[in-house]
C-alpha cells in the first residue's frame, strides 16, 4: 500500500497541472512562462525546519538567475551568482509557503562584527581587546522575493537575511518601485513596510565603544554561534563572576573581557537578535515583520534552503502587501545576494532570477 502513495500523488499532480493550464487572463502570459504550482494537497509546514518531510512530495521548479535580468547592474558588471534557484510552493489555508534552494559557496552571517585582536596576560586578570570590523567586511547573504503587481505599481518584497532577519526566524517586508529606461534601472525606491506595536527591534547593532563590543554571549569565549540573542547577551559592565584577590584582600569582579579561552581572531557578533518576535501576534510584528522564516546552510554541497511563509492577505494596507488571496497567480522574481547589501546598483555578487509565475489556484 505504501508504494501506491507516490504514484497516486503524481497522478493527482498531473491532473492538477492540467487544470492549471486553463488559466484565465489573470494567469501566465506566454508559452515560455515558468510556472511554479503551489501545492494545496499536502499538510501545512510547521516551520520547524527547512527540510520538513512535507516538502519531499512537493514539486521543485528550477528558475534561472542572471545579471542580465532587471533590475540590471549599473554599470554592467560581470556577475558571479548561482545559475539558478529551485522553488517549491505550498498554499494552505490562508498562508503561502515558499521553499527556496540555491548554491552559495560562503556562509556569510557576520555583518559588522568584532574580532579578538590582543590577549593581555600577566595582570591580576587577563584582558581581551577586540577590533571592530564594521567597514572592512561586506554584509550578509540575503534574498529578495519580489511579487509583481502592487495596486499602485511596483513590487511587494520579502527580504530574508541570514542573520538580521533569519536569526529571528523572520523575513522583512518592503515595497519596491522602479523606473526603467529601456530595461536599465535609472531610479528606484525600496521602502520598509510599517512597523507593528512591538517596533522594529528584531536586530539591534551591538554598540562599539573604542572598537570594543558592548555585549558578548554570556558563555564568553565558549560561544561559537553566529546569532547573539538579546536574552543570552551580557553587557561589558555586567560582572559575570568574581574572585578573591589575596594581594588586595578584596573581591575582583570579572567581566567578559577578563575571561579566558579566547583565541586571536575569534568573533563576537555585531548584532543582537530579538528571538521573541517570531512568536508575537500579527499586530505586534506589523506589516514589516509579517514573514516567518526557517533556514539551513549546508557545506556539502554549499547551499541555502530557506522556507518563507506569509499570509496570502495580511490585512495590512494594500499599499504595502499584495493580496494573494484575490488572484489565481502572481508574477515573481528573486534576487540573490552573496554577502552583498546594495539593492539598487548591485555588485558582482548579486543577480536576479527570471520572472516566473506562482500558480495559486
Ligand atoms: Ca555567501
Ligand atoms: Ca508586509
Amino acid at each position: 500500500m505504501k508504494k501506491l502513495i507516490p504514484i497516486f500523488a503524481v497522478l493527482l499532480l498531473g491532473l492538477w497541472i492540467g487544470c492549471g493550464d486553463d488559466e484565465s487572463a489573470n494567469g501566465p502570459d506566454g508559452p515560455t512562462a515558468i510556472r511554479v504550482y503551489a501545492d494545496t494537497t499536502v499538510s501545512a509546514p510547521t516551520l520547524s525546519s527547512a527540510d520538513e518531510q512535507v516538502w519531499a512530495s512537493v514539486d521543485s521548479f528550477r528558475v534561472e538567475v542572471s545579471q542580465a535580468n532587471s533590475p540590471k547592474l549599473r554599470p554592467p558588471e560581470a556577475a558571479d551568482v548561482p545559475p539558478d534557484i529551485y522553488v517549491q510552493a505550498i498554499k494552505k489555508a490562508n498562508d503561502l509557503y515558499l521553499r527556496l534552494q540555491w548554491s552559495d559557496p560562503t556562509f556569510d552571517a557576520y555583518p559588522d562584527h568584532f574580532e579578538v585582536e590582543t590577549i593581555y596576560t600577566g595582570g591580576a586578570l587577563p584582558y581581551v581587546e577586540f577590533k571592530s570590523e564594521f567597514l572592512s567586511v561586506p554584509y550578509e547573504d540575503q534574498i529578495f522575493v519580489m511579487f509583481d503587481g502592487l495596486p499602485k505599481g511596483g513590487y511587494d518584497v520579502w527580504n530574508w537575511r541570514v542573520l538580521t532577519t533569519g536569526g529571528a526566524g523572520l523575513g522583512k517586508g518592503y515595497s519596491y518601485t522602479d523606473t526603467l529606461i529601456g530595461d536599465i534601472l535609472v531610479e528606484d525606491t525600496l521602502i520598509e513596510d510599517a512597523i507593528g506595536t512591538a517596533g522594529d527591534s528584531v536586530a539591534i547593532e551591538n554598540p562599539a565603544i573604542s572598537q570594543q563590543p558592548t555585549y558578548a554571549h554570556m558563555d564568553t569565549s565558549k560561544f561559537d554561534g553566529y546569532i547573539l540573542y538579546v536574552d543570552s547577551a551580557v553587557h561589558r559592565e555586567e560582572a559575570i563572576d568574581s574572585i578573591w584577590d589575596s594581594q588586595t584582600q578584596d573581591w575582583m569582579l570579572i567581566f567578559f573581557p577578563n575571561t579566558t579561552g579566547w583565541d586571536i581572531g575569534q568573533v563576537v557578533p555585531g548584532w543582537l537578535i530579538n528571538s521573541n518576535f517570531a512568536s508575537m501576534s500579527d499586530n505586534e510584528r506589523g506589516s514589516r515583520w509579517d514573514i516567518k522564516a526557517v533556514s539551513v546552510y549546508d557545506n556539502d554541497p554549499a547551499q541555502y534552503r530557506v522556507v518563507l511563509c506569509r499570509k496570502l492577505n495580511t490585512g495590512f494596507s494594500v499599499d504595502e502587501d499584495i493580496d494573494l488571496s484575490a488572484v489565481d497567480s502572481v508574477k515573481v522574481k528573486i534576487g540573490i545576494y552573496d554577502n552583498q547589501e546594495d539593492f539598487k546598483t548591485g555588485s558582482p555578487r548579486r543577480g536576479f532570477s527570471d520572472d516566473f509565475w506562482i500558480i495559486l489556484k
